[in-house]
């Protein structure tokens, strides 16, 4: 489950060997990068102060900022990258992580293909507080969307709180797709999150794809995750009519 080896090329600096992900060829697109042929909506969710926002930040803008910001609401990006032959954009929404806004991230969720839930490791209580966005995550979302789980500030390691093994295990026990710890100060994994993100969810819309066609033969198997998308949804609302938030 933890897996941070992927762009080894990259960080030895072999410019020969093409970057990879599980079994893709990536490439990281700028920003702005306007073709896609496939989107897919992403939360990030978690403690306030834990780094969302610079993780993501680190990621998609390669900054770090040492001021604590505390984000309003919520914050959009977008991270589009290339796996083979595909463009994938990832709809980022950074989510504030102070409880008086709580109840408007649950908006949030319907739709979602990934969260990916953020905590410190040198805070034991925001690590402690995964099992209440789990929670609330799986109450307002498709039992379908998948789940990182992410412990950031591994730089500060000298005043680490909570164990990489016991948050791995955690991890496990709660069928988590990913964990990882990383930095966004150093940087250390925090483009990688985003990398697998979209790897894993390239992979279930293809496993998704193939299911379709063995069941429907002439159905099309190109678009833009609409289908995909449609079925989150649709499983979101029929959690909603389980009365299970
Ligand atoms: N040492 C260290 N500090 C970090 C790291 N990530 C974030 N910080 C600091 O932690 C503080 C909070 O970071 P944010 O990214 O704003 O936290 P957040 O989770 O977005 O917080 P809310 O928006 O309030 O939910 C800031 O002062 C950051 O500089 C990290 O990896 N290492
Ligand atoms: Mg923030």
């Amino acid at each position: 489950m933890s897996d941070n080896q992927e762009n080894q090329n990259q960080s030895e600096g072999d410019n020969t060997k093409p970057n990879m992900v599980g079994k893709y060829e990536y490439e990281v697109l700028s920003e702005d990068y306007t073709n896609f042929d496939l989107s897919f909506k992403i939360i990030v969710i978690g403690d306030s102060g834990v780094g969302k926002s610079c993780l993501t930040n680190n990621a998609i803008k390669n900054t770090f900022n040492d001021a604590y910001n505390a984000t309003v609401g919520f914050e959009f990006f977008t991270f589009n990258i290339k796996l083979n032959d595909k463009v994938i954009k990832l709809q980022i929404w950074d989510t504030c992580g102070q409880e008086l806004y709580r109840s408007l991230i649950t908006n949030f969720y319907r739709n979602t293909s990934l969260a990916i839930i953020v905590y410190a490791i040198n805070v034991k209580d925001t690590f402690e507080d995964i099992e209440m966005w789990l929670r609330e995550l799986r109450a307002h979302s498709s039992p379908d969307a998948k789940v990182f789980l992410i412990g950031n500030k591994v730089d500060l390691e000298n005043e680490r709180e909570v164990k990489k093994e016991e948050a791995e295990a955690y991890g496990k026990q709660n069928n988590v797709d990913l964990f990882m710890e990383a930095s966004a100060k150093t940087g250390i994994n925090a483009q990688l999150v985003f990398i697998k993100a979209a790897q894993i969810l390239y992979d279930n819309y293809n496993l998704y794809q193939d299911k379709k066609i063995n069941e429907k033969p002439d159905l099309e198997t190109e678009g833009e995750g609409d289908n995909y998308n449609q079925k989150l949804k649709a499983n979101a609302d029929q959690n909603d009519k389980k009365g299970c938030c």
